[in-house]
C-alpha cells in the first residue's frame, strides 16, 4: 500500500527572492523541480534574460538552483527568454524553451540538454528546433507511455510535432491543431482574426499532459486578462474537447497566467503565476501552487488562486 504525503501548503508565491514566472513542475525521484522563467527588476515589457530552477522535498521548503540556463546558452538567442518545459528521458533532462531568435527576427524553439535536473545544461543542437514566427512561443513536451513524445507551442494557434527518439529532432511536419469551438472555447481562430472579442478560446501557454488514458491540455485562455481553462482528448493530436475554465479569471496581479500540473508523492499540484509579491505585477510575476484532487471523472476541479 502507498501511504500518501502529509497533505502540506507551500506559502504562495514559492519564490519570494526573484520573480518567477510560467512554472513547468517536474516530479523527478524524491523531489518535485519547478522550471521558470525570471521577470527583470522594474520591466515594463518581457525582457527576460535566463530560466530558473526551484525543487522541494515537501512542497513546503524550496531550494533555489539558480539559473543554470540563459540567452547566452543558445548562439542564435538575443532576448525574450519566454516560457519553457523540461522533461527527463533515458537519463537525460531535455530543456525545450522559446527566445527571440537573430536568425530570423521573429521567435524560435530550442532544447537544451543536461545530465541532472539542475544542471549545467547546453544547447542540443545549436540551432533552434523551429524558428521564424512571432507566435513561436511556449513549448510543452509530452512523453507517451508508448515512447512517443510530441511538442507543442504557439499563441495564438497550436503548433504540434512528434519528436524522434533522440528528443533533439522533429519527426516529420509541425501541424497546426484545428482551433474549433468544439475543441478550445469560442470564438474560433479566423473570427478572432476578424476582431471577434475574445471569451474562452485559447491564447498561449499549453501545457499538455496524460492521466489515465486522457490527453489533456490545459491553456491560457480567454484575452486580457488571462485565465486556465483546458480541454481533453483520447489522442494527443486530438481532437479536442473544450472542457471549461480550471482557473477562473481573478485578482492576481497579473494580466497573463501560466500553468504546469504534475502528481508528486500521492498529491496532484497546479502551479501558476501571479503578480503578488511587493512591486509585483504584469512584468513581475511570481509562482504560485495549489494542491488539487481531480473530479471522479478525470476532469479539473476549479482551482483557485492563493488570495492573499
Ligand atoms: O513570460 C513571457 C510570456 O508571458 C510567456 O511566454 C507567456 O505564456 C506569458 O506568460
Amino acid at each position: 500500500m502507498t501511504t500518501a504525503a502529509a497533505v502540506s501548503f507551500a506559502q504562495n508565491p514559492i519564490v519570494q527572492t526573484n520573480y518567477t514566472t510560467d512554472p513547468a513542475p517536474m516530479a523527478d525521484g524524491d523531489r518535485m523541480y519547478v522550471y521558470t522563467g525570471h521577470d527583470e527588476d522594474n520591466a515594463n515589457f518581457f525582457w527576460m534574460n535566463d530560466w530558473r530552477v526551484y525543487s522541494s522535498a515537501d512542497m513546503v521548503n524550496w531550494t533555489d538552483h539558480g539559473s543554470p540556463l540563459s540567452l547566452a546558452s543558445f548562439s542564435w538567442a538575443d532576448g525574450r527568454a519566454w516560457a519553457a518545459q523540461t522533461i527527463k528521458r533515458n537519463g537525460k533532462y531535455y530543456w525545450y524553451v522559446c527566445a527571440h531568435s537573430k536568425l530570423s527576427g521573429a521567435m524560435a524553439i530550442g532544447v537544451a540538454v543536461g545530465d541532472s535536473p539542475t544542471g549545467p545544461f547546453k544547447d542540443a543542437i545549436g540551432k533552434p528546433l523551429a524558428d521564424g514566427n512571432w507566435d513561436y512561443i511556449d513549448p510543452t513536451v509530452m512523453l507517451d507511455d508508448d515512447g512517443q513524445a510530441y511538442l507543442c507551442w504557439g499563441n495564438p494557434r497550436i503548433y504540434f510535432c512528434k519528436l524522434n527518439k533522440d528528443m533533439v529532432s522533429i519527426d516529420g511536419q509541425v501541424e497546426k491543431i484545428p482551433m474549433t469551438a468544439e475543441g478550445f472555447g469560442g470564438p474560433t481562430f479566423s473570427e478572432r482574426q476578424k476582431g471577434v472579442k475574445y471569451k474562452d478560446s485559447y491564447v498561449e501557454g499549453p501545457w499538455l499532459m496524460k492521466r489515465n488514458k486522457n490527453y489533456y491540455l490545459l491553456y491560457a485562455a480567454g484575452g486580457v486578462p488571462e485565465h486556465i481553462a483546458y480541454s481533453m482528448a483520447k489522442k494527443p493530436f486530438g481532437p479536442w474537447k473544450y472542457m471549461g475554465e480550471v482557473m477562473p479569471l481573478s485578482n492576481t496581479g497579473s494580466f497573463t497566467n501560466h500553468c504546469g500540473v504534475a502528481d508528486f508523492k500521492g498529491h496532484s499540484y497546479f502551479f501558476y503565476h501571479t503578480g503578488k509579491l511587493p512591486k509585483g505585477g504584469g512584468f513581475g510575476r511570481s509562482v504560485a501552487v495549489e494542491e488539487f484532487k481531480y473530479n471522479k471523472d478525470g476532469s479539473f476541479p476549479i482551482i483557485q488562486p492563493t488570495s492573499a
